[in-house]
């Protein structure tokens, strides 16, 4: 371990978590293995090795899979409402171990220490959620046209759930797949980011501890570890009727393809390519607070960070002006110390990506406003940490329809209508968030109708990033149309089945028919 992750108190994190030992795999049945080649955890903080994770081998996923069936023939009859309780102590857990757990996601993501308790709160209020959606999975019912008859739809459980999910949401993601799926009667299997395995290891000893508590299978809960060759094991395998991935759009049309060849359901939540409108009825001190956080914030990796603004003319040098600025505040390093606001990108791959879309910029005609670069030099040997940087661009460019998952923010222009604006945030092919900034009623009611924004998420006045989990959560077009977390997303985790009961002594036909013997 090294000295600054003693200074900041990982190992300690890693104790309470239950992880002194370096060596974790495959999980299922109460037992840890794994018997493909390693992988390290490293982190891009400081660069140095964390654990050492097993992977999955064909084998070894045969056995998980056979022991989440079983798992599931016990689960799925036990009461809903039972099943929330499970939930609710899993929810309890996370509050008690909330810091150590947070502390992890950071060291081992490179997100602040401030958005890694933030990711960890996430998973406490989706728990919270699914323990009152354990006695609210509602079905409707019906009039039926036959005399004495009634008809109902009621809600079943899947089966086995596959979750694939991706680094930047280390823990978070897995869980508003799994708080709803375990209520709606569900087992899961999780295949992490092989960029955050811990993190997932540290997730299953949480919930294998309740699990054990209740006397109940680990299988509920399975943990397969590896790159996509693993998610590949469940994206073809028919006996995991669900996918629910989290990732680039690239990776969400091969499991799409892959699931939708074998007819089995999925539920994507891909990239998006996210813009905020500011128009000249903006607030300027919200617009900037609300722009630089979504553009640096995880060092510009969530789905929803913000990639574009879109400045009315009138007010567009005040607005530059103003986000140019406050770019200068910033202070980039160690994401466990609170003094900054930007830690590192994930890997070296990140970086390249980075270094490669300001080189596009400028090839293909933006202006740069902050300087890019790679920082170098004591706190920054890892080679992850990277400034925030800032260029006036055009819609059109290739760069800027493509999302870069790096601190890259273009700022655009528009003129006239508010219309205008929305023609040019909608003009991309990814549609998960967007935001208008505007203290004018009719420019956010015409953001927010249907010939406004075509994302899944449109906010007035706040920007692009920081979802609650209480709504709905994904977007369409490339982003892939899934939607995860709150509101009514647990439908997708269930089967849906129509019934009609006759309670008369005759056997009338639907629409009349007359079929006498
Ligand atoms: C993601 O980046 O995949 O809305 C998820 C947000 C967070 C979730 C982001 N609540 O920014």
């Amino acid at each position: 371990m090294s000295t600054l992750a003693k200074e900041f108190g990982i190992d300690k994190a890693l104790a309470q978590l239950g992880l002194q030992e370096t060596n974790h795999g495959t999980s299922t049945g109460n037992q840890h293995f794994g018997s493909g080649p390693e992988i390290k955890s490293s982190s891009p903080v400081d660069g140095a090795a964390i654990a050492k994770v097993t992977t999955t081998t064909q084998e070894d996923y045969e056995k998980v899979i056979a022991s989440a069936k079983a798992a599931f023939m016990e689960w799925r009859v036990i009461p809903a409402p039972q099943r929330g309780e499970v939930v609710r102590q899993f929810g309890e857990e996370l509050r008690r171990l909330k810091e150590p757990l947070g502390k992890l996601v950071s060291y081992e993501m490179g997100k602040s220490y401030q958005e890694g308790l933030g990711e960890v709160q996430e998973m406490i209020d989706i728990c919270d959620f699914a323990v009152g959606l354990s006695r609210q999975l509602h079905g409707l019912t019906m009039h039926s046209e036959r005399p004495g008859h009634r008809m109902y739809e009621q809600y079943h459980p899947l089966g086995i759930v596959g979750i694939i999910s991706a680094f930047n949401f280390p823990v978070a993601v897995w869980a508003w797949n799994t708080a709803l799926a375990w209520v709606c009667g569900d087992v899961c299997v999780w295949k992490p980011s092989e960029k955050t395995p811990l993190c997932g290891v540290a997730c299953q000893q949480i919930i294998a501890g309740v699990l054990k508590k209740n006397n109940l299978p680990e299988g509920i809960s399975c943990l397969i570890n590896g790159d996509y060759k693993v998610g590949e094991m469940m994206t073809t395998d028919k006996r995991v009727p669900m996918v629910s991935a989290t990732g680039s759009t690239r990776m969400g049309r091969i499991v799409a393809s892959t699931v939708g060849e074998r007819l089995g359901k999925s539920l994507l939540e891909l990239g998006g390519n996210n813009a905020i409108i500011v128009t000249p009825d903006a607030d300027i001190k919200m617009t900037v607070i609300g722009a630089v956080f979504g553009a640096v914030g995880t060092a510009g990796q969530r789905c929803t960070s913000t990639r574009r603004i879109i400045i009315h003319e009138k007010m567009y040098d005040k607005v530059k002006d103003a986000i140019v600025d406050a770019y200068q505040q910033l202070k980039i390093g160690n994401p466990l110390d609170e003094n900054n606001h930007v830690g590192p990108l994930i890997d070296q791959d990140a970086v390249k990506n980075y270094q490669k879309a300001l080189k596009d910029v400028v090839d293909q005609g933006g202006n740069i406003l902050v300087e890019g670069g790679v920082l170098s030099g004591q706190g920054f040997e890892s080679g992850c940490y990277v400034k925030p940087a800032i260029a006036e661009a055009s819609n059109d460019m290739a760069i800027v329809q493509h999302e870069t998952f790096a601190p890259v923010l273009y700022l655009l222009k528009y003129k006239g209508d508010v219309e205008n604006a929305i023609e040019i945030q909608n003009g991309v092919d990814q549609g998960l968030s967007s935001a208008i900034m505007t203290n004018n009623l009719r420019e956010a009611e015409r953001f927010l109708s249907h010939a406004g924004s075509d994302c899944g998420i449109a906010n007035v006045n706040i920007g692009t990033s920081g979802a609650e989990i209480g709504g709905a959560f994904g977007g369409e077009k490339d982003t892939g149309g899934g939607r995860e977390s709150g509101s009514d997303a647990w439908k997708v985790y269930m089967r849906r089945q129509t019934n009609t009961i006759n309670y008369t002594t005759e056997l009338p036909l639907a629409q009349g028919i007359k079929f006498d013997l």
